[in-house]
């Protein structure tokens, strides 16, 4: 069943000319404690790219702890956190995107999932003591991960394609090349004035890799674009998490899966931190539809790649930009 969440509670503004969907019946709800789950994770993947999840055993502490430690280091005179950047493209970065001229009103820390590599970034930030902040993150993106990958084999029961882990064990694989991200949307001034336009935090885009899964604090900002091109606010939760289909993703499942366009506008008043893990394959993979998720005569939608071509073609455009399209079969008539 899908569930319809409770409409947005503040005030939210839309950048000209954007049209809000009448017709959305709210962001599909997934309690991952009920035996139904793996079919409705099938449904709101080819229907959204995107679900929420509650009931997802990620100790609250663990979410808690990682959130303060991300306050604490944005709380930081800027030349300090600057000790962390700049994003290359991993490291602090603030207001730019990427390297091909995206800004957003944001600052960031872009860290690999891989967690024994970032103490060495935080030596220079906390000094000799950056283990609380690396204890916090371990222990977070450890829980995470491992929802994930249930996630994940959920999807592959759903559309009873096996082994269940065919997803799974891209992320469990010790090269797995996934990434973390922590942002920090500061309030902005400028929304205060009425008469003023929104302002972008993070620009749409979709994510290149499996699967994204994002929590943040109860501040609004996000919103995910659907199939007609409509943008709709997701209401935040502080106590759930977000799930993303990526563009990878999108490939395996040839196109039955699609991966979900979405952005971040500024708040006027209060500050947005949001932590996002993005499961990523080992850069040597083939990423190809899974023979298992085609149907009779059905060919690839996709040339051959692999994950480390992909990222690489990736990390070369802009935010907006539609990285699949370089990857897409022509269709023979
Ligand atoms: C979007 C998803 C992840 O946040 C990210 C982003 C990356 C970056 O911030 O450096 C990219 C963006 C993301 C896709 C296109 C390129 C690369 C910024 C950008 C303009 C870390 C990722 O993997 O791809």
């Amino acid at each position: 069943m899908v569930f319809v969440t409770k409409p947005p509670t503040e005030n939210f503004s839309y950048p000209r000319g954007s049209k809000v969907s009448k017709f959305f019946a709210g962001i599909p709800l997934i309690d991952l404690s009920k035996p139904d789950s793996k079919q409705l994770i099938v449904r709101a993947c080819e229907e959204f790219g995107f679900f929420k999840i509650i009931n997802h055993g990620v100790p609250m502490e663990f979410i808690t702890r990682l959130e303060s430690e991300a306050i604490k280091f944005f709380s930081l005179p800027l030349s300090e956190k600057e000790k962390a950047g700049p994003p290359n493209p991993l490291g602090y970065g603030n207001k730019y995107i990427g390297k091909n001229g995206d800004v957003g009103w944001v600052e960031y820390l872009l860290l690999t999932a891989n967690t024994e590599s970032n103490s060495q970034r935080f030596l220079s930030v906390f000094g000799q003591n950056p283990e609380e902040f690396c204890s916090a993150l371990n222990d977070y993106i450890s829980a995470v991960k491992k929802m994930t990958c249930e996630i994940l084999e959920l999807m592959a029961e759903g559309l009873k394609i096996q082994p269940r882990n065919v997803f799974s064990k891209l992320l469990m694989d010790e090269q797995s090349d996934s990434c973390f991200r922590l942002n920090h949307y500061p309030p902005c001034p400028e929304l205060q004035d009425l008469s003023a336009r929104n302002v972008i935090g993070f620009g749409a885009h979709t994510d290149p890799q499996i699967i994204s899964v994002l929590r943040s604090n109860n501040t609004s900002g996000l919103q995910i674009s659907l199939r007609d091109g409509n943008w709709i606010p997701v209401p935040p939760d502080h106590n759930s998490f977000f799930i993303n289909v990526g563009d990878s993703l999108q490939v395996l499942t040839n196109g039955r899966f699609q991966s979900v366009r979405h952005r971040v506008l500024a708040n006027g008043s209060k500050s947005r931190v949001s932590m996002i893990y993005f499961g990523g394959p080992p850069l040597s993979e083939k990423i190809a539809p899974l023979q298992s998720v085609m149907k009779g005569e059905e060919e690839s939608m996709y040339k051959e790649f692999t994950w480390f071509e992909y990222k690489t073609s990736c990390y070369n455009t802009r935010l907006a930009d539609n990285r699949l399209g370089n990857f897409e079969r022509i269709a023979a008539s």
